[in-house]
């Protein structure tokens, strides 16, 4: 499928840490709750400051009548479509997926604070806004956005779950962080963690975070990009 095309596999096992425990001193100032930094990040203050400050996570960005308004949008038309789990070179598993470019009056607005958040207004931006809805039990694989498809800047609303996102270091699979996307948060991806890094979402036999288990329920997330660099 078409959209697949942003993603580019890292062909790397989901569950190959456990817990990310930071046993060391940490030498990086201010790390925020939601991150949770392995001791080779935590450990090194260039490259931990260099990943917590591109990649933020703003928890209740959307109320709760706001996640209602978007589900109630996106549910009659997802619904028609069929999970897709049986791909073994797909970078996602147990998926359905879909891009949408008109939105009602209400979701219109809660868009267009996530692009104000997100991108200046300078930035070109992609319009189409793409809707990933994972299954209770799908994950997504490591992988880097293709730099074909879009810009430095990768802005997605979690809805209906909590899930972690594992940010890992392409040159190096020891230096890698937890991240908590709560349901209703926003994440903005950009500079370092959205080129030097992949990204995936936990599978639920993985899905640490700090100690604690996350179990991630049925997760849509509403993602908006911007123009790839000429
Ligand atoms: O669901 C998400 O928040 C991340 C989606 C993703 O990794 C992608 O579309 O490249």
């Amino acid at each position: 499928m078409i959209l697949r095309g942003l993603l580019r596999p890292a062909w790397l096992r989901p569950c190959r840490f456990t817990h990310a425990s930071v046993p060391q001193p940490n030498l990086v100032d201010k790390i925020p709750a939601y991150f949770e930094l392995n001791e080779g990040l935590a450990g090194d203050p260039h490259l931990g400051q260099a990943l917590v400050s591109s990649m933020t996570v703003h928890n209740d960005f959307l109320s709760q009548s706001e996640e209602d308004s978007l589900i109630e949008e996106i549910e009659p038309y997802m619904s028609e479509l069929k999970y897709e789990f049986d791909h073994w070179d797909d970078a996602i598993h147990g998926y359905r997926e879909t891009e949408r470019l008109n939105w009602n009056e209400a979701n219109t607005k809660i868009l267009n604070r996530v692009r104000e958040i997100a991108f200046p207004p300078s930035v070109a931006q992609l319009r189409h806004v793409h809707i990933l809805d994972l299954d209770k039990n799908g994950y997504i694989k490591p992988h880097i956005d293709a730099v074909r498809f879009c810009g430095d800047t990768i802005a997605g609303l979690s809805l209906l779950s909590d899930s972690v996102m594992r940010l890992v270091h392409d040159k190096n699979k020891a230096i890698y962080a937890n991240i908590l996307l709560k349901k209703r948060s926003l994440y903005i991806m950009r500079g370092t963690a959205r080129f030097d890094y992949t990204h995936e979402i936990l599978a639920n036999n993985c899905s640490n975070f700090k100690g604690d288990k996350v179990v991630k329920d049925r997760r849509i997330s509403v993602i908006c990009r911007n123009e790839p660099n000429k």
